[in-house]
């Protein structure tokens, strides 16, 4: 089997030197030295998001390494293949063609011969029927009632993306339409949602693409019989749909498969968002906005194939975290949108990012020896200022950090919207500069401390620096730019797919802890005494069988 590992490339070793030389480089130096280097450091899409990575530990001369590492990994060659609709998902024999949802020019893409074009047009078109139908009340519920509670029930990518995004465009949604999310096969997720609801004008959209999921499936059994319950069995037809690959599964289920929404293999869980996998959000903002949404992904679509490395937003980002993780050994990574309605956005982007790259046999089935997906974490600004910041400007480790903001708040109260950008841009000089012990010594001096205070405290009080973060502005949070957002992070994780060389688009690591749950379940439920597991997990089966009586 042909086998090559990353490390061997010559642009990974002339790296591998590069950093030896210039990880004592101080960012502030850099900019001290270049008046030019934001301009040269920032990219930016049309007008709708500009990307500021001037704020990173690398030189031109790190920039130029990293695009020789992207192109000795022939990045361009793979970037064409999976527009081109090759079976790059290797182990499951799929092509992942997401971005043929948002191919607004309609250019035919092939799949087993075949244009897939024609298909997504139809279901889109079916897609925009019955959303307006739902919105100007002409679907209407079994009692004649208009549908205004829409309640997705999906778990992972079936779940993730229609909370993020139908969260971060609340300011579209409808008035007097509310969307409802349901995944936890925890019954609080389920009995919460419940409590707040009319079955008369609730819309249940059981998502699933495989319709296999036993979260789902049982959450959507419960919510059936809730319905049926109250509006009697028939009432099923005019309350449930379905969003799946799987017709026959959605058939034994009992929805008819007329209200039956399709996708295909090609389109993975978590990045299936463009698919009807959105139809909640396409309810509550429209079809309209839901096509701005694709325009937006597919104008950095067209940005990620045709601009070269050096000036492809994607691919400077993926290379700049490539650097990071396998040359600075910094294995933490953290984005965090200063606007409260991408509050979802760092859960959405985990799924992304750690389910698709969070693994260690390559392509060719050898082990990797190298990291591969860092650990991402995030929350919104500035609320998480006051809580993990402190690990961020002082601990041992740094972390980089992606900041998202938009320059103008859907909610320009009195002048919230300007503190809030004070705070995020303040929050990147502060990682970059830091504070000597001098300063900060000089500072306590001002305040009045003693000698001795002074000498205590004046390292506590001082800040390293040279945290790196990068500055992604968006004029607004918008269907469009929120589009260009999310197929930009898409396509960084698919480039750092690409250099580590592994598959992106299975998730074969949550497979395992599935199956075994299975095997448990019977003995929660059953008292069984021969339990052959470990003696921890045999103890808490005991343990919560006794709590439980
Ligand atoms: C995402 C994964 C996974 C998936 C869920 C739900 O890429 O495949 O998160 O979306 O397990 O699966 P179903 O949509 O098949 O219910």
């Amino acid at each position: 089997m042909f086998e090559r590992s990353v490390k061997n490339l010559k642009s990974w070793k002339k790296l591998e030197s590069h950093y030896k030389h210039f990880k004592k480089t101080e960012m502030k130096d850099l900019f001290d030295k270049d008046a030019d280097r934001a301009a040269k450091f920032t990219l930016s899409l049309d007008d709708a998001l500009w990307v500021d990575f001037s704020k990173n530990r690398v030189s031109e001369k790190t920039m130029t390494l990293l695009m020789n590492l992207a192109r000795e990994c022939r990045l361009e060659n793979k970037i064409k293949s999976m527009f081109r609709g090759d079976k790059i998902n290797i182990t499951e024999n799929r092509a992942v063609l997401h971005t043929a949802l948002r191919n607004r020019e309609n250019k035919p893409v092939m799949v087993d011969g075949k244009d897939v074009m024609p298909e997504i047009n139809a279901v889109f078109a079916k897609m925009r029927k019955f959303s307006e139908d739902v919105r100007y009340g002409n679907f209407k519920g079994h009692t004649g009632k208009k549908l205004t509670n829409i309640v997705n029930i999906g778990i992972g990518g079936s779940d993730l993306g229609p909370v993020m995004v139908s969260e971060a465009l609340k300011k579209y949604w409808m008035k007097g339409i509310n969307c409802y999310f349901i995944s936890n096969i925890d019954g609080t997720a389920c009995a919460e949602v419940l409590d707040k609801l009319d079955p008369e004008t609730t819309l249940f959209i059981v998502a699933s693409k495989t319709f296999t999921t036993i979260e789902t499936l049982t959450n959507a059994r419960t919510c059936r019989k809730w319905l049926a319950d109250a509006l009697g069995e028939p009432a099923v037809a005019k309350h449930f749909v379905a969003l799946s690959t799987n017709v026959e599964k959605v058939r034994e289920f009992g929805i008819n498969p007329e209200n039956m929404f399709e996708f295909w293999d090609f389109v993975g869980g978590r990045y299936s968002v463009w698919s009807v996998i959105g139809l909640s959000v396409a309810i509550a903002v429209g079809m309209d906005n839901f096509e701005k949404m694709l325009d937006g992904a597919y104008a950095m679509d067209k940005h990620f194939q045709e601009m070269p490395l050096e000036s492809n937003i994607p691919v400077v980002l993926a290379m700049i975290g490539i650097w990071y993780n396998n040359f600075a050994g910094l294995h933490r990574y953290a984005v965090i949108p200063y606007d409260q309605y991408l509050k979802y956005l760092p859960a959405y982007l985990q799924q992304m990012d750690m389910e698709s790259n969070g693994k260690s046999v390559d392509v060719n089935g050898a082990f990797v020896r190298y990291a591969t997906a860092p650990v991402l974490f995030g929350g919104a600004g500035t609320d998480v200022q006051h809580s993990f910041f402190q690990l961020i400007h002082q601990g041992t480790e740094a972390v980089p950090c992606d900041f998202i903001i938009p320059a103008i708040s859907h909610n320009e109260i009195g002048d919230h919207h300007e503190i809030l950008l004070a705070n995020v841009l303040a929050q990147g000089e502060a990682l970059m500069r830091g504070k000597t012990e001098k300063e900060a010594a000089e500072e306590l001096k001002k305040s009045g401390k003693t000698k001795e205070e002074i000498s205590f405290l004046k390292r506590f009080k001082s800040f390293s620096g040279n945290r790196p973060s990068n500055f992604i502005l968006l004029k607004k949070i918008d269907p469009y730019s929120l589009g260009a957002l999310i197929a930009m992070y898409e396509h960084k994780v698919f480039v750092q797919g690409i250099i580590w060389n592994i598959d992106s688009f299975d998730q074969m690591g949550v497979e395992l802890g599935k199956q075994m749950a299975l095997n448990i379940l019977p003995e929660l439920q059953n008292n069984v005494y021969d339990l052959k597991h470990d003696s921890s997990t045999n103890q808490l089966i005991k343990l919560i069988r006794r709590m439980r009586k």
